[in-house]
């Protein structure tokens, strides 16, 4: 409830200020709510436009667990396509790393703009705050406290918050509040990207299909028994007005092909290029300040790391803040060590994937290019014949432990 305590700002406080209302800020607005902790949720772009956008498809086990013990599951459980395994390909030979098998583990196929809905749902039962459409958003301090200042439909309002978490992804504005050699990120741009496309068509596989191909990476993801995602390399200067939906669909034919197997066609309903990078900052907290999910780390989307690094911020965070409001504040001290330790490992298999998955651009000069399709070849050929390394794939790929 808001009070207006000056003649011009309706002042505020709660416990947690929350700035982004993606998958990290609502994900922790539940943990939160579950311990009876007040917070604020502050977005600036419209509750449709959060719903709207396509990206992230696969939740790692670890994840699925996360949501279930909150109660979030029911949509996942319904609808989430659970798999136990991948297909790697190169040179029209498939082969089948069998996660249940290996370890024991599976994924679940659920596709982010639900995970976002079923999240905002059940704020919406829990009657949360979260703000929508909030312009000129601007964290800051007040008397050492945190404050998130924004204006709502042409007034002005502070929120005075115990502590303020980012979860404003990679352009965010949080990141503000941490001093530029303290958060000194470490980056590495790739030479590729990613031309994505839905389709309404049922996936022509039971599991996902990562291919290298001498053209470049292709992928086949899915959505629902009726909605297939799919994936093709492209360069990153590529434009999308360049790709007619006939020439996505050759690229696939050809990236994807192999003896006895057809890829079915359907009408493409979305299509979108997006950059890959990675990026870690050095510190995931200053002060009363921490930062979740893409806010802290981003990862080519290669070994679907995005989303579930993102919850296993969140679900360390959670944690550490109810441990501080029941008078512990040790975890809350060692929340970006853990965070960090774990998304390095988890930023080594996302550059592992892509690595091993793409293939150089035309800058590389020919035999360079030659050398390392080949090696490629070699190390998918290697992981098609080994045991240990199809267990290390699968082990990282189903998801590290949170602690
Ligand atoms: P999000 O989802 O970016 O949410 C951040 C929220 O903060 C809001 N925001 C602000 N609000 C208030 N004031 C400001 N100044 C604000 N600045 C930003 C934003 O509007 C947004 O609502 O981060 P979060 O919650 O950490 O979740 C992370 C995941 O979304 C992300 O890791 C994945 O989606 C990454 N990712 C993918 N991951 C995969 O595993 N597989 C994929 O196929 C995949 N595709 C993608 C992706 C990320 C993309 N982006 C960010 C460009 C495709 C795209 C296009
Ligand atoms: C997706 O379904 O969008 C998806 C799946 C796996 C990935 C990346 C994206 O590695």
């Amino acid at each position: 409830m808001s009070t207006k305590e000056t003649a011009d700002v309706h002042q505020q406080r709660t416990r947690v200020a929350i700035i982004g209302a993606g998958p990290a800020g609502l994900l922790l607005g539940h943990v939160l709510a579950a311990r009876g902790i007040p917070f604020v949720v502050v977005e600036h772009r419209s509750r449709e436009h959060v719903l709207g956008r396509v990206r992230a498809g696969v939740l790692e086990q670890s994840s699925v667990d996360v949501l279930a013990q909150l109660g979030l599951a029911d949509g996942l459980r319904a609808d989430g396509l659970v798999h136990g395994g991948i297909l790697l390909q190169h040179e029209s030979e498939r082969f089948h790393v069998d996660f249940e098998e290996l370890v024991g583990r599976t994924v679940t196929v659920y596709g982010q703009q639900r995970v976002q809905a079923d999240l905002m749902a059940a704020h919406d039962t829990l009657g949360s705050e979260i703000v929508y459409g909030a312009a000129e958003v601007s964290p800051g301090h007040l008397d050492g406290r945190p404050v998130v200042r924004f204006t709502l439909d042409g007034e002005q309002h502070a929120v005075e918050a115990d502590f303020l978490v980012g979860a404003d992804g990679f352009h965010g504005v949080t990141k503000s509040l941490i001093p530029a050699d303290l958060l000194a990120p470490s980056e590495r741009e790739y030479d590729a990207a990613w031309l994505g496309v839905l389709a309404d068509v049922p996936p022509s596989t039971d599991e996902l299909i990562y291919a290298l191909h001498r053209d470049g990476f292709a992928m086949h993801s899915m959505r629902s028994p009726s909605v297939s995602r799919l994936y093709v390399q492209v360069a990153p200067d590529e434009r999308i007005e360049d790709w007619s939906d006939d020439r996505i669909w050759d690229a696939l034919d050809t990236r994807l092909a192999v003896p006895g197997w057809r890829l079915q066609h359907g009408p493409i309903t979305e299509k979108s290029i997006t950059r890959m990078r990675s990026s870690v900052v050095s510190t995931m907290a200053h002060g009363r300040v921490f930062l979740v999910g893409d806010a802290g780390h981003i990862v080519p989307p290669t070994g679907a790391k995005g989303l579930n690094s993102a919850i296993a911020d969140v679900a360390m965070l959670g944690e550490a803040l109810a441990a501080e409001s029941a008078g512990d504040d040790g975890p809350l001290a060692t929340y970006s060590d853990r965070a960090l330790e774990r998304q390095w490992k988890v930023q080594q298999f996302s550059e592992y994937m892509t690595d091993l998955l793409h293939v150089p651009g035309s800058a590389v000069p020919a035999e360079e290019r030659e050398f390392r399709y080949r090696s490629r070849l070699g190390r998918l050929r290697y992981i098609g014949g080994s045991r240990f390394a199809q267990q290390s794939v699968a082990e990282q790929y189903t998801g590290l432990a949170i602690r």
